[in-house]
């Protein structure tokens, strides 16, 4: 990765992204290993009424997001790094569903912009123009099949997902390893871990197994794959 990777959010409420400062992504901005900036699309409303939104043409219930006050706030972020190509995120229940895969290729990105919409979305003219956009990529992605009261939620999702894949940001490089091999395939396919135990031995009348406290590691570890390939197993017939 040639640059420290930036991610730009633009929201109408910039503090519902406070938890990007704890934990997790607030480290990784401390050690300098992301840069982060949130911008509210208030400052480019229009109108004596600081309007974002509007009637839908056609009719309709709700309210539909403006393109002008997108436009403007996605130029300034995108003029701000002149050099580096965009990848423009919308998030919509709409999109293309967000996995593990896209996460790892996302954290190979330069710079990504992400545009919360609210009320019943945003103009569609907005992606339509940035999909054509010398400079700019452009992504509709959905984390899943519910409806949420805006994209900032969504967004503090994917960012997590994404950043603790940044090289740096997780203690130990081998667990990132490990636990991408043990939990997630590559493709995004589950597979259940063995169940963990630690101290005491015996909480509220629940044993840790034997087999754990034997110290026979090759039973062990058999003991483990056993459990992984049954909870798999009950996992894939409760899915889909
Ligand atoms: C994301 N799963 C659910 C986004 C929207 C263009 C742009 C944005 C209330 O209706 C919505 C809600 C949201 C927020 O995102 C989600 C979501 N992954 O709900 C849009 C529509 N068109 C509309």
């Amino acid at each position: 990765m040639s640059n420290k990777p930036t991610f730009d959010v633009i929201t109408i409420f910039p503090d519902y992204m406070n938890p990007l400062n704890l934990s997790l992504m607030g480290k990784a901005q401390e050690k300098g290993l992301v840069d982060i900036a949130i911008h509210d699309l208030r400052k480019h409303s229009v109108g004596v009424h600081n309007s974002v939104d509007d009637t839908p043409y056609g009719g309709g219930a709700g309210m539909v997001m403006m393109p002008e006050p997108w436009g403007k706030a996605i130029d300034e972020v995108a003029a701000a790094k002149p050099d580096l190509t965009h990848t423009l995120i919308v998030l919509t229940p709409a999109g293309e569903k967000f996995s593990q895969a896209m996460a790892h290729e996302m954290s190979t990105l330069d710079h990504l912009i992400f545009a919360c919409g609210r009320y019943e979305g945003i103009d569609i003219r907005v992606t339509d123009y940035y999909r054509d956009a010398p400079g700019f990529n452009v992504r509709e992605v959905s984390i899943g099949d519910y409806v949420l009261g805006g994209g900032e939620v969504a967004t503090l999702v994917m960012m997590e997902a994404i950043i603790r894949l940044i090289p740096g940001v997780l203690g130990n490089p081998d667990s990132i390893i490990e636990e991408s091999h043990s939990i997630m395939t590559q493709s995004g396919e589950v597979l259940v871990e063995y169940p963990n135990y630690t101290k005491p031995a015996e909480w509220r009348g629940l044993p840790v197994p034997e087999v754990l406290l034997s110290g026979n590691h090759a039973l062990i570890e058999k003991w483990r794959a056993e459990q992984a390939s049954a909870r798999t197993q009950k996992l894939r017939h409760q899915g889909s």
